[in-house]
C-alpha cells in the first residue's frame, strides 16, 4: 500500500496509526501541503477532494480518512479496530466521529487560511478560535470517558477512538490548549504514546518533517 500524506496532517497521522495497529505495511509518499502540492493537477487527478490522506492499494484508490479506516476494517478484519460488542462499537464510533467531524473539520488548514486571508484575522484570534473548537468537543469527550469509567484505553485495547483522538491531542498541545481538566483523555494519550504503533506514526518520525529530518 502507498499512503500519500503530510507529516503534520492529523488525518494522515490518523491513518498511519490505523495501518500500524492493523499491522499493514505501507510506503509513505509525502505531499507538501505548504506548497499546495495537494491542489496540483497530478494530485487532484488521484483525489478530486485535493486532501490527504490518499491510500493506494493495488490498482485501487481510497480517500476520506474515516471511510478508508472503515474500509480497512472490513477488508482486513484481522487486528480489528472496533470491539466485538455492538454497543461498544457504537460508543467507539460516537466518540471517534465527534472528533473527526466536529473538532477536526473546522480546524482544517484551508479554514484557518481563509479566516486570515478573507477576514483579516490575526494569528492570536485564530489560535483563540482553534482552542474554542477544541474545547467544544474535548470537554464532552472527557465527560463521556468519566461516565464510561475508562482506564488506559476506551475499552481493552486501542482502536478507532484512540486512532482519531491522538492526532488531535498533538494539535491541541501545539496550540497550547489546557488539558489539565482532562485526566482521562490524557491517561489514554500517555498509554497510546507508549506503544510502537503510535510512536512510528508520530509526526516527529516522518521523513518529510523538516523539524526532525536533517
Ligand atoms: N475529511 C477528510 C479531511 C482531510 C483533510 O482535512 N486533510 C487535510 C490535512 S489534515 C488537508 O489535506 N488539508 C489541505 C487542504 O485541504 O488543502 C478526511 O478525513 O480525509
Amino acid at each position: 500500500m502507498r499512503l500519500y500524506g503530510y507529516w503534520r496532517s492529523s488525518t494522515s497521522y490518523r491513518l498511519r496509526i490505523a495501518l500500524n495497529l492493523k499491522q499493514l505495511a505501507f510506503e509513505n509518499v509525502p505531499v507538501d501541503l505548504l506548497t499546495a502540492a495537494n491542489r496540483g493537477a497530478d494530485f487532484t487527478a488521484r483525489n478530486p477532494f485535493g486532501s490527504v490522506p490518499l491510500l493506494e492499494a493495488g490498482d485501487e484508490r481510497f480517500v476520506q480518512s474515516m471511510a478508508i479506516i472503515e474500509w480497512l476494517e472490513e477488508a482486513y478484519p484481522e487486528m480489528p479496530l472496533l470491539p466485538d460488542d455492538v454497543r461498544q462499537r457504537y460508543v467507539a464510533r460516537e466518540l471517534a466521529y465527534a472528533i473527526a467531524t466536529e473538532l477536526h473539520a473546522p480546524l482544517n488548514l484551508p479554514v484557518l487560511r481563509y479566516l486570515k486571508s478573507e477576514f483579516g484575522r490575526t494569528q492570536d484570534e485564530i489560535d483563540t478560535y482553534y482552542r474554542h473548537i477544541l474545547a467544544r468537543t474535548l470537554i464532552p469527550v472527557e465527560r463521556r470517558l468519566e461516565e464510561l469509567g475508562t482506564g488506559d484505553f476506551l475499552f481493552d485495547k486501542p482502536g478507532l477512538f484512540e486512532t482519531v483522538l491522538i492526532p488531535q491531542l498533538y494539535n491541541a498541545r501545539r496550540f497550547a490548549f489546557d488539558l489539565s481538566g482532562h485526566p482521562r483523555t490524557v491517561r489514554i494519550e500517555a498509554a497510546c504514546l507508549a506503544l510502537p504503533a503510535f510512536q512510528a506514526a508520530h509526526p516527529d518520525q516522518q521523513p518529510d518533517n523538516p523539524e526532525t529530518t536533517p
